[in-house]
């Protein structure tokens, strides 16, 4: 395995956000070299496909990595808009996405996709490696910034998941994971899931695929215009939990 990524940022009308962060996404992956870069517009529009077209195009001419603007049609969820994106590796070994708002910082995304480097050269004999999916532990050593309130239900519904699924996961929902092509290949089938909880259903599709994940703590940092409804969003993940459960439930006895 090589050390080429296909990184996809997921937009839901953030050409008001996505022009901070992408620079400095595109010169901290710059200098590491062998990273591709491809926002894609979740059917937000054809106004705001434009702003962000315009933005995008005008960093390309100095950000050889940032691919050109991808725009879907009709917007699909979070998820959807990954998987999109995703479909369009060009060959790369690993595919991982960050969120457009900044919150898991470009240097924090850099530090993550180095640590892939390390791994691939101690797994080149067994041929395997792992996932990594960043983590918001408030620990010491990391600067997690969130308020109380989105915190709180964060861990309410980390303790869901886990519990419900049977998997030990702290953080299921961080906005940035890198997976190895090879393992999403394998499972891309069986995903249905393509709004918030697609984390959900893709963690427990590679796990039960048998591909190892790591938690990796990260430096967050909440930042104003999230577009999560709390309460109405919280609602749809938990039901759609449930979903992975069942279909999981159904998988394991079919295969
Ligand atoms: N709301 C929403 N976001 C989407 C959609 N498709 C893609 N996204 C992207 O999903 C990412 C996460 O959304 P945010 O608005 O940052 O979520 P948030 O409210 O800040 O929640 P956290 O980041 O988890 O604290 C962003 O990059 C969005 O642009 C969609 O259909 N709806
Ligand atoms: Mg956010």
């Amino acid at each position: 395995m090589n050390n080429q990524f296909h990184l996809v940022v997921p937009c839901f009308r953030e050409s008001g956000r996505i022009g901070g962060f992408l620079p400095e996404l595109c010169l901290a992956v710059q200098n590491l070299g062998g990273v591709r870069v491809q926002v894609v517009d979740d059917g937000s529009g054809a106004d705001e496909a434009q702003r962000m077209g315009d933005i995008i195009d005008r960093l390309r001419s100095s950000h050889s990595c940032l691919l050109s603007l991808k725009v879907l049609s009709k917007n699909l969820g979070k998820g959807g808009a990954v998987y999109a994106g995703w479909a369009e590796h060009g060959g790369a070994d690993w595919l991982a996405f960050v969120d457009a708002d900044g919150s898991c910082s470009a240097a924090e995304v850099a530090r993550l996709i180095s640590m892939t480097h390390d791994r691939v050269t101690r797994d080149r004999m067994s041929n395997d490696t792992n996932a990594l999916f960043a983590s918001r532990v408030k620990m010491l050593g990391r600067r997690v910034e969130r308020l109380f309130k989105r915190h709180l239900l964060g861990r309410i519904y980390a303790t869901l998941v886990s519990e419900i699924l049977d998997i030990p996961v702290y953080d299921s929902q961080c906005g940035l994971k890198i997976i190895p092509r090879r393992a999403y290949e394998q499972i891309k089938d069986r995903l249905s899931i393509h709004g918030f909880a697609f984390d959900v259903d893709l963690m427990v599709a590679l796990l039960d695929s048998g591909c190892r994940i790591d938690e990796v703590p990260i430096d967050w940092k909440e930042m104003q215009g999230g577009t999560v409804r709390l309460m109405r969003d919280s609602w749809l993940m938990a039901r759609d939990v449930m979903h992975i459960r069942a279909c999981r439930t159904k998988f394991k006895s079919t295969n």
